[in-house]
C-alpha cells in the first residue's frame, strides 16, 4: 500500500487530496515540524532532502509534488484527475505545476523561510519583504487564467492542479501577504474546490479547516 509522508499546513496537503480523489488505498504519517521531524535520521532515509510531501511506492519513494500528482492521476486513470491520452493537455497541465512548484512556492518561502536565502537579519527582511508583491505578480497571472469562466484550473475538467493550487491560494491568508480579495477568480476556486467531498475528508484527517474567504 502507498504511504504519504505529510505535515499540517504544508504543499503535502494537494497530495494527500489527490490519493483521496483517486480512491487510491493509502496510509498516511504525520511529519511533526515541531520537532524538526523532517530532518530526523528515520525520515531523511525516505526523503533525503528533508520535505514533505514523500509518497512511497511499491516501486520506491517519490517527492516534489508534480511529479507525485502527476504520478497518482496515471496510475488512477479512472479517477479522471488528468488528461492523460492527450499529450499536450496533459504537457500544459504539468506546465501550471510546476510553475506553482518552481517560482510560486519559493515566492512563498521568500516570507515564511527567509533564513533559506539570506544571512544578516538586515536581508532577511528584504527578502520577505519583496516575497508579497512578487506573488501578486503570480497570482495575477493565475486570475488571468480564469479569466475565461474556466471552473477548474485546466478548464472544465478537475485535475490534480487544482488542489495544488488550492494549497498556495490558502497561504495567501496568512499574516503579511496583503489582501487577498485582490484575487477574486483564486478565491472562488478556493471555495470550489472546499466543496468536494474528498477534499473535507482530507481536511478533517489533517484536523484542518477550509478558509471563509
Ligand atoms: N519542491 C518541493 C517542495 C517541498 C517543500 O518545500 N515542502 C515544505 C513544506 S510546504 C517542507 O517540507 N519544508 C520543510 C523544511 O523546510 O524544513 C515539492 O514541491 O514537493
Amino acid at each position: 500500500m502507498m504511504k504519504l509522508y505529510w505535515a499540517r499546513g504544508t504543499c503535502a496537503l494537494a497530495a494527500h487530496i489527490a490519493l483521496e480523489e483517486a480512491g487510491a488505498a493509502y496510509e498516511t504519517e504525520r511529519v511533526d515540524f515541531a520537532t524538526a521531524g523532517q530532518r530526523s535520521p528515520e525520515y531523511l532515509k525516505i526523503n533525503p532532502k528533508g520535505r514533505v510531501p514523500a509518497l512511497v511506492t511499491d516501486r520506491g519513494v517519490l517527492s516534489e509534488n508534480p511529479a507525485i500528482l502527476g504520478y497518482i492521476a496515471e496510475t488512477f486513470q479512472d479517477a479522471k484527475l488528468a488528461s492523460i491520452a492527450d499529450s499536450f493537455a496533459f504537457a500544459q497541465m504539468q506546465a501550471f505545476n510546476l510553475f506553482l512548484c518552481a517560482t510560486v512556492h519559493p515566492a512563498f518561502a521568500h516570507r515564511f523561510r527567509p533564513e533559506r536565502y539570506a544571512e544578516s537579519d538586515e536581508a532577511k527582511a528584504d527578502v520577505k519583504a519583496k516575497a508579497p508583491a512578487a506573488l501578486a505578480d503570480h497570482f495575477r497571472l493565475i486570475e488571468d487564467r480564469f479569466s475565461d469562466g474556466r471552473t477548474w484550473v485546466n478548464g472544465d475538467a478537475y485535475s490534480v492542479s487544482d488542489p495544488y493550487l488550492y494549497v498556495f491560494t490558502r497561504w495567501l491568508f496568512r499574516d503579511g501577504m496583503g489582501d487577498p480579495h485582490r484575487f477574486p477568480h483564486s478565491l472562488a476556486h478556493m471555495t470550489r474546490v472546499d466543496c468536494r467531498p474528498a477534499v473535507q475528508r482530507v481536511l478533517a484527517a489533517e484536523d484542518d479547516v477550509a478558509i471563509a474567504p
